[in-house]
């Protein structure tokens, strides 16, 4: 079935003898490396649930495309290509679908092990914001409204305790105590936005490891799946390195001795990204580095276990406790993060 709409999106690329492989780690799209007789690409559907709006997407990188053309010029993007009918976002059957030149000898990583890979990822995020610093922010859409508002993402949680609409709530009477023993983040958050010295900047929002490509020599080239790039303030990359860099093992880990903060890995991470954009920010959001780091570990819990109270409406999940396990996951990096910072 998959293949068959497939099909009609390969044919309307105009790609030939097509064979195709699924590379996706992500939790909410699709990706699949296309080999045809035109060439190499990557193809992406959007879950269109998540982002009611795909045409906002290749909107924005429709207009960030053309600033960084002008501006810098040999700055690498990676922008969709068109397809047989100039379209470069292509709705099927209510899904959305849109494809880029596979750059060749470039490799993405799952999981970060050396602190060079950490450091080059950090930089590459950081350039991303740099090179747009001076972009008109305005004009970008909003593709995911609220997306890293922490203080609703706790209202959010409260209110899913509250319904309590499975028999899931027992089995996370623990957890929730602890976050809700952590709910000063929310308030220093919200001080964070409204602080003069936080600036709107064009942020890349989902800075996971595999959202960079590397050459064959380990240097970052440039950044991709770019979605969830709009408005939004640095907390939010920043905080998603942090994240999804400094343990050795990611929010799937069942068990949670694993999870460790790799110190090596917090200075790298601090050096590729202050390193190379602090020219162009303010002293507040420098020193809010760590900051950024609780909020979207914080955040990534709440939204775990509000998913599994709500019967796993918006992850997907593997086995039935799995939003749970993930909720507890990122409690437990919370934790450590926490001592490893002060
Ligand atoms: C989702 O699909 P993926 O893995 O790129 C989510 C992120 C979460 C992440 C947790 C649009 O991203 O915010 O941090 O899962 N993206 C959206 O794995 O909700
Ligand atoms: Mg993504």
């Amino acid at each position: 079935m998959i293949t068959n709409q497939l099909d009609s999106i390969f044919n309307s690329f105009g790609w030939t003898n097509v064979q195709h492989s699924s590379l996706t780690s992500g939790l909410i799209n699709h990706t699949w490396k296309i080999k045809a007789d035109q060439g190499e690409f990557i193809l992406q559907r959007i879950n269109t649930q998540v982002f009611n709006h795909p045409e906002w997407i290749d909107d924005n990188i429709g207009m960030i495309a053309q600033y960084l053309q002008q501006h810098t010029p040999h700055y690498l993007f990676t922008t969709p290509v068109a397809n047989r009918n100039n379209l470069r976002l292509i709705i099927d059957n209510e899904l959305a679908y849109r494809a880029f030149i596979f750059i060749p000898d470039t490799i993405t990583l799952t999981v970060v092990d050396h602190p060079i890979q950490a450091k080059e990822a950090a930089a590459q995020f950081a350039s991303f914001t740099k090179v747009l610093i001076h972009f008109p922010i305005d004009q970008l859409h909003i593709t995911l409204p609220n997306f890293h508002q922490l203080d609703l993402r706790y209202q959010q949680f409260e209110k899913a305790i509250q319904n309590n609409n499975t028999d899931r709530l027992g089995h996370c009477k623990t957890l929730i105590e602890s976050l809700k023993d952590n709910v000063s983040i929310v308030q220093q958050f919200k001080d964070y936005i409204s602080n003069p010295d936080a600036h709107k900047r064009v942020m890349h929002h989902d800075t996971k490891i595999s959202n960079i490509l590397f050459d064959s020599k380990g240097k970052g080239l440039c950044v991709i799946d770019l979605d969830t790039v709009m408005p939004g303030y640095l907390f939010s990359d920043i905080g998603d390195i942090l994240r999804t860099y400094i343990s050795p093992v990611s929010e799937e880990e069942k068990n949670l001795d694993k999870i460790e903060v790799r110190k090596e890995i917090l200075s790298a991470i601090y050096e590729g990204y202050i390193g190379t954009i602090k020219d162009s920010i303010t002293a507040f959001e420098m020193d809010h580095f760590y900051l950024g780091g609780e909020i979207l570990i914080y955040m990534q819990s709440l939204r775990f276990i509000t998913d599994y109270l709500q019967n796993d409406i918006y992850y997907g999940k593997k086995y039935p406790d799995h939003n749970l396990v993930r909720a507890l996951n990122q409690d437990r990096l919370l934790q450590l993060f926490q001592e490893a910072i002060r």
